[in-house]
């Protein structure tokens, strides 16, 4: 999407203006004011022109100028039917020169995990990439991964569903005493010792997807709302991404509030759990995160430190 055309749908997000006051505003003429208008329509906005100027009645279900209306938080929005991965276009953009950007899709053909594991994203799920260029040592890089999973935990407690995080990244929702994976969460980046050039974070949501068509243990958010008795509609994927780059944007910007937010929506700390981490098997009470997303183990030898692995909740028992 053009500068211009993010520029007019931010402006009409907050009420109607009229194609000379836009214009003005945004230093084109009235014919590109009408142009981008008519583009806009093409996308799927409704847009009315009155005695007040131009005004928007009704916005797209899903989409990149979609996605863009309303955003409270400074990214591009790139948008994508279907795609590889997200990542894999997002770490494109450096090189491109890119502003902040988030990659949304509807549908990725090689969604990645984690330690090159498959990511399942078929269409009607939220699959996004935010690519962006913090001021941050990459030894506080964890602190991102961490704000996004706290993003899609409360984003998706927003959208009715109680979803809880497992150390570092799953977004989990228990259900008849069952855990299934809700979303997940792949951070990638490139820097120096002292100062990181990019990150990418991944975000997978299943969203308006059916479980049946996931690996086993997965659920969507349509899924658990229909289980709730709620309402089995799809949810709102535009306003839930929304929400999600909203979040995690605040989260960026404050980051000391990062992990008590994570800690609240933590299933993780309290429990026994075995991790696997690289160097070695860590068993024992999870008793704490500590900056940058470091779980604090205390194990029968003692308290343990571990900053990378995959964790498993343990009953009591085991
Ligand atoms: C993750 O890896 O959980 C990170 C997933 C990140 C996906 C996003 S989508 C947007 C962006 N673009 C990408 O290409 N990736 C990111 P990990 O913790 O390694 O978990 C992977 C495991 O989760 C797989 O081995 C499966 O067992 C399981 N899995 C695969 N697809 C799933 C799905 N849609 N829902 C729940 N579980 C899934």
């Amino acid at each position: 999407m053009t500068d211009t055309r993010r520029a007019i749908l931010d402006a009409l997000a907050d009420g109607p203006a009229d194609g000379p006051t836009l214009a003005d505003r945004l230093d084109v003429s009235r014919a590109a004011i009408w142009k981008h208008v008519e583009a806009l329509r093409e996308a799927g906005f409704a847009i009315q022109s009155g005695d007040d100027g131009y005004r928007i009645t009704a916005v797209p279900e899903y989409g990149g100028p979609a996605v863009a209306y309303g955003l409270d938080a400074p990214y591009e929005v790139e948008y994508h039917d279907s795609i590889g991965s997200t990542n894999d276009r997002a770490r494109q953009l450096p090189a491109e020169g890119a502003p902040e950007t988030v990659v949304v899709a509807d549908e990725q053909t090689g969604g990645r995990g984690r330690l090159d594991r498959e990511w399942s994203a078929p269409s009607g799920g939220v699959w996004l990439s935010v690519f962006a260029r913090p001021s941050l040592p990459p030894a506080r890089v964890p602190l991102l991964t961490m704000a996004a999973a706290v993003a899609t935990a409360e984003a998706a407690r927003e959208a009715g569903v109680d979803a809880r995080i497992k150390w570092p990244n799953d977004v989990l929702v228990e259900r008849d005493g069952d855990v299934r994976k809700l979303a997940g969460i792949l951070t990638e980046m490139e820097g120096e010792a002292d100062r990181v050039s990019w990150v990418v974070v991944g975000v997978g949501v299943n969203a308006n997807v059916d479980p049946a068509d996931l690996p086993d243990g997965s659920t969507s958010l349509r899924a658990e709302r229909a289980h709730a008795g709620r309402d089995p509609a799809d949810i709102d994927r535009r306003t839930f991404a929304q929400r999600v780059i909203e979040r995690f944007h605040e989260c960026r910007g404050d980051p000391d509030a990062v992990l008590p937010a994570w800690r609240d929506r933590s299933d993780t700390l309290g429990r026994r759990v075995r991790v696997d981490t690289p160097g070695g098997e860590v068993v024992g009470e999870a008793v704490d995160v500590e900056p940058p997303g470091t779980l604090v183990v205390e194990t029968a030898e003692g308290v343990r430190r571990v900053s990378a692995g995959d964790c498993e909740h343990l009953r009591p028992a085991e």
